[in-house]
């Protein structure tokens, strides 16, 4: 019998769901075609689908998200702004046992496009430092070689991609040598995937034998966490802590012993660290209670005029608590999540729609490259595990130490600024370590130089290798520190 008369009971599956346009030209493919379509038609979860259509396509489903009841959340302030400096060395302390107990792995979210970057590579391997042009992922790499030589034990790394970028970013690592860490505690794996649908619910196809699929967002990372086998991993390694870092931000602190001291002490199955917001369109979420619950609300989702009210008793900005996407996640958390969301029984993250121009192809099979949104897709934010979180916990951080991403190709938060936040710190651990270095206004240096994590990745441990290195080298162009 040939194999368009017996068809593959997944075929059956989709039209009972209404879906079964995503089988259209099934009757023409050939054998390699109908694979690829049954893969990717194997992935939906039709029930999920028909939930989101119902819930955030249906009437009311445009009407954003909830507001009422928003008030901002507290958070712990850092001792240079009123905070508790012998707390803060407490945490310190705490953070650095649990590092030398090797109860801590690091997670970087690397499965987004860089489409606002213009960079078509995975963006992991985008060039970000001055003067060596390391890419992203190898300043990761030596912040995690220098974290496990300090503390005597090297952390296992998870990195999550896309199916777009998985086999480029794997590559990557391997023809740099995993940039001289140890392979076997290097771990790739992919997130999910959801379909893009047209305003009605149906499912888009991409090509004939093709579904429009597009990554489930950061927060499908708590699933495929649990679905690759990573917290399994964990768990036999011991490690139970989780610090979690987007692939965007050079400046990030991936190791911070004072911030996992501060969720481990307060017994917190998510923290989330804030700056205070520069100005008030910053793009980060804002750290809010609602109706007593943690809650990140996105600036796209914050009225404009609300981000701008004033607190008349600081004369600060009301939400001044601004979400750079670094959190410390607990092991057994991730999984409970996890696993309610994937069985569809107990607390689950919500998906979020963006409408967007999705390509796709009319009912002839032909392309159709639309000029305003014709669907919708469906992600997951990983903020919105804090309600659901015990003891939940936003501390403090200070933005010059840990935070300058790179996003667009030029003006804010690009190459450039990143770039020049990294000479800035430079900068400053020299001079704090007693170097002469000349600087403009804003702390930027008047040379390019570089220092290498490895030398120093903070304010003491740059100190410690400055003074230990002999002669002093001098502070000009094209100074290297390693
Ligand atoms: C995110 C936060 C924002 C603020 C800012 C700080 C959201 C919705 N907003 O803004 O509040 O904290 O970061 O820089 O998160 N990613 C994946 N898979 C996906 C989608 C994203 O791995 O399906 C990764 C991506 O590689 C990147 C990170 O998540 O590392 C952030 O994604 P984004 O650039 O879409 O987030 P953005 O800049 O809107």
């Amino acid at each position: 019998m040939s194999e368009t008369a017996m068809p593959h009971p997944l075929l059956e599956t989709f039209a009972q769901a209404g879906q079964g346009q995503v089988f259209a030209f099934w009757a023409e493919l050939d054998a390699a075609g109908r694979r690829a379509l049954l893969a990717q038609a194997g992935e939906i979860n039709l029930g999920e689908v028909a939930q989101l259509t119902r819930t955030l396509l249906g009437p009311g489903g445009a009407a954003g998200v909830d507001l009422s009841g928003l008030v901002p959340a507290p958070f712990v302030a850092r001792p240079e702004s009123g905070g508790d400096g012998a707390a803060w060395a407490r945490a310190r302390a705490a953070g650095e046992e649990a590092l030398r107990a090797g109860r801590v792995a690091a997670f970087t979210v690397a499965g987004g496009q860089g489409t606002r970057l213009g960079y078509a590579g995975p963006k992991g391997t985008f060039p970000v430092t001055p003067l060596k042009q390391k890419p992203l992922f190898q300043v990761f790499a030596e912040k995690l070689a220098a974290a496990g030589r300090r503390y005597g034990r090297p952390l296992p790394w998870f990195i999550m991609t896309s199916h777009a970028n998985h086999a480029q970013t794997e590559a990557f690592f391997a023809e740099h040598r995993f940039f001289g860490l140890d392979r076997a505690r290097v771990h790739f794996f992919r997130q999910g995937r959801m379909p893009a649908v047209d305003f009605s619910g149906k499912i888009l196809l991409a090509a004939r034998d093709g579904i429009a699929m597009s990554p489930d967002g950061h927060g499908g990372s708590l699933r495929a966490l649990r679905r690759s086998g990573a917290l399994d991993l964990m768990k036999d390694a011991g490690v139970d802590t989780i610090t979690y870092f987007q692939v965007d931000n050079p400046l990030v602190r991936c190791v911070d012993p004072e911030f996992i001291g501060w969720h481990l002490l307060h017994g917190a199955e998510m923290s989330a660290k804030m700056v205070p917001k520069a100005y008030p369109e910053e793009k980060l979420g804002h750290f809010c209670l609602q109706h007593g619950r943690l809650v990140v609300i996105e600036y796209s989702d914050l009225p404009l005029a609300v981000q701008r009210e004033i607190d008349p008793q600081t004369g600060r900005l009301r939400y001044l608590a601004g979400s750079i996407a670094i959190h410390i996640l607990d092991r057994e958390f991730v999984r409970r999540l996890a696993a309610g969301s994937a069985a569809g029984t107990g607390p689950a993250l919500p998906f979020h729609r963006a409408d967007k121009k999705i390509a796709t192809i009319d009912a002839a099979g032909n392309p159709v490259k639309p000029d305003r949104p014709n669907g919708a897709k469906f992600e997951m934010f990983v903020f919105d595990a804090l309600p659901f979180a015990r003891n939940g916990l936003v501390i403090e951080t200070r933005r010059a130490d840990d935070f300058s991403p790179v996003k667009n190709a030029d003006g804010v938060d690009s190459p450039r600024t990143a770039r020049e936040d990294l000479l800035r710190q430079y900068a400053r651990w020299l001079k704090s370590a007693g170097a002469g270095v000349p600087t403009d206004g804003s702390g930027l240096p008047a040379v390019v130089l570089e220092v290498s994590p490895l030398f120093g990745d903070d304010e003491d441990s740059f100190a410690r290798s400055w003074a230990a290195r002999v002669p002093r080298p001098e502070v000009t162009a094209g100074l290297y520190l390693e």
